[in-house]
């Protein structure tokens, strides 16, 4: 449902921002009918997976590098609280999400009302490594006792796109944001956090009741 409505934001003209995930899954097949019934938008993706499927529904896809901005980048999330603190990166494609929102007018994330938390820190923390001194900048995360674990799925060492590991970090809520930002961005060889704070402009929230739009007050919208 979110996924859905999110669509009704699409402005012809847009440049606009895809994330990734099994939420973002829907609003891109809704961004590709709109394309389809004669919209004029172009897209960055977040990922080899929103690529291949925009692609395949026609969107005209560009790279980061051809944009200076991007109108409205439209991204799921894994925990969010009520002053709009979010961790993503399930997926682990939390490097170009950060790099599109850091890039975009209006930031909207779409989920199901479990994705709304007092405080965030339950869900695992997603953390990008290089492969290249993994080892220690692993070792540090447990001798600050960020609770690190290398993400493996089906028995392999998940890759991201950007040929980094990921680790998470089984912080438990709540955490203290700008201490734990404070160590992991100490540690060489991290890429990127899945800490994203108050980069979301507003939220789309499929509930049993219906949609939910809820809006950032401490944000100023560019639009
Ligand atoms: C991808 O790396 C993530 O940031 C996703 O946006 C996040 O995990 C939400 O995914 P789902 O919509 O599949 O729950």
């Amino acid at each position: 449902m979110a996924g859905e409505a999110v669509a009704k934001h699409v402005k012809n003209g847009m440049i606009l921002g895809l994330g990734t995930g099994s939420t973002a899954y829907y609003a891109i097949n809704a961004i590709g009918e709109l394309v389809k019934n004669g919209m004029d938008l172009k897209a960055v993706p977040t990922s080899k997976a929103t690529q291949l499927q925009a692609g395949k529904l026609g969107i005209p896809l560009l790279t980061i590098d051809d944009v200076d901005h991007i109108d409205l980048a439209i991204d799921g999330v894994d925990e969010i609280d009520s002053h709009f603190n979010a961790i993503k990166g399930g997926g682990g494609a939390l490097y170009r999400e950060k790099v599109v929102a850091t890039l975009a007018n209006e930031v909207i994330w779409i989920m199901d009302d479990s994705k709304l938390v007092n405080s965030i820190g339950k869900f695992p923390l997603p953390v990008e490594i290089a492969k290249y001194g993994s080892k220690q900048a692993f070792s540090k995360m447990q001798v600050f006792g960020l609770r690190p674990v290398l993400r493996v799925i089906n028995g392999e060492k998940f890759i991201t796109d950007n040929g980094n590991y990921i680790v998470d970090l089984h912080l438990g809520a709540p955490i203290k944001i700008d201490e734990v930002i404070t160590k992991i961005s100490s540690i060489v060889g991290v890429l990127e956090h899945g800490l994203f704070i108050d980069m979301c402009s507003s939220i789309v929230v499929g509930t049993d009741e219906g949609v939910k739009i809820i809006k950032n007050n401490d944000m100023i919208l560019v639009n």
